[in-house]
């Protein structure tokens, strides 16, 4: 990274509950700044802020929100972290993130009606409020099947945390990861599929061989926004 058009990268985990995201990417940093490379960590949704404070408190059902309302306030707390993201990675530090837009849209556009099980918000309503925000490079997204995050002590106590809300979940994924493409057009984001039911080495070796070549190269280029063209 040795003249001024030259950033960091931006990455994201995505993934399924219990997939191991929140493992990965601590693994992921520790090992960065073992290397000496200093990177900022966030995650999704950042409980620590009002909004983020709105949100937990409708995960834990401590309270009670419409279902678009809760959606932007999921969107609103990425974009109050936007302009920082922007202004790491142009300072080439490299950003890492657990969970973005991708479970923004997975999570409400798996939600139906209790009465007849149809689509309670349309897919492209989900995606609208997070038009134009910062796109990462790479999207390392974390498959396991509902069997194997089972394995692994089942779904938690939240909201969401319900077998048959995460195979719609994950059927949103696919969607999400097909329209995304494998973006290996200079300038796209790369959408990478891991399979995230190995042994915790196993996949840590991978993210670490996708990843680290990218965080010692840098991007050429600024930040692009996420699906504007
Ligand atoms: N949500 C939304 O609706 N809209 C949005 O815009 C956003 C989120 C951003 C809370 O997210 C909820 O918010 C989530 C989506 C929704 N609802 N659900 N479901 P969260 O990120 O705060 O959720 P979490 O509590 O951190 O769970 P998680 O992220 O799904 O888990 P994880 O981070 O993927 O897994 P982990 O905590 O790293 O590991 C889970 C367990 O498995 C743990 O005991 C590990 O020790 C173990 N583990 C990890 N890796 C392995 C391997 N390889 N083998 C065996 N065991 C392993
Ligand atoms: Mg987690």
């Amino acid at each position: 990274m040795s003249n001024s058009t030259w950033r960091a990268p931006f990455i994201v985990i995505e993934g399924l509950d219990r997939s191991g995201k929140t493992t990965q990417t601590a693994n992921l940093y520790s090992r960065l700044q073992d290397e000496g490379i200093q990177t900022s960590l966030h995650k999704f949704p950042d409980r620590t802020t009002a909004i983020g404070q709105m949100i937990n408190a409708y995960l834990c059902s401590t309270s009670e929100l419409d279902d678009r309302a809760v959606h932007l306030l999921f969107s609103a707390n990425r974009w109050e972290l936007a302009s920082t993201i922007e202004k790491t990675v142009s300072a080439r530090t490299p950003v890492i993130c657990d969970r973005y837009a991708f479970s923004g849209i997975a999570f409400s556009a798996a939600k139906v009606h209790s009465g007849n099980g149809q689509p309670l918000l349309p897919f492209e309503w989900c995606r609208a409020p997070d038009v134009g925000l910062p796109a990462p490079d790479l999207v390392l997204f974390f498959d396991i099947t509902p069997e194997q995050a089972k394995a692994r002590g089942g779904y938690g106590d939240e909201r969401y945390e319900k077998e048959e809300m995460q195979v719609r979940v994950r059927e949103m994924y696919r969607r999400i990861g097909e329209e995304m493409g494998a973006g290996d057009a200079p300038g796209k984001t790369k959408w990478v599929v891991i399979d995230a039911g190995r042994e915790r080495e196993v996949v840590q070796e991978e993210v670490w061989n996708l990843v680290s070549p990218l965080v010692k190269r840098g991007i050429e280029g600024p930040l692009r926004r996420l699906w504007v063209e």
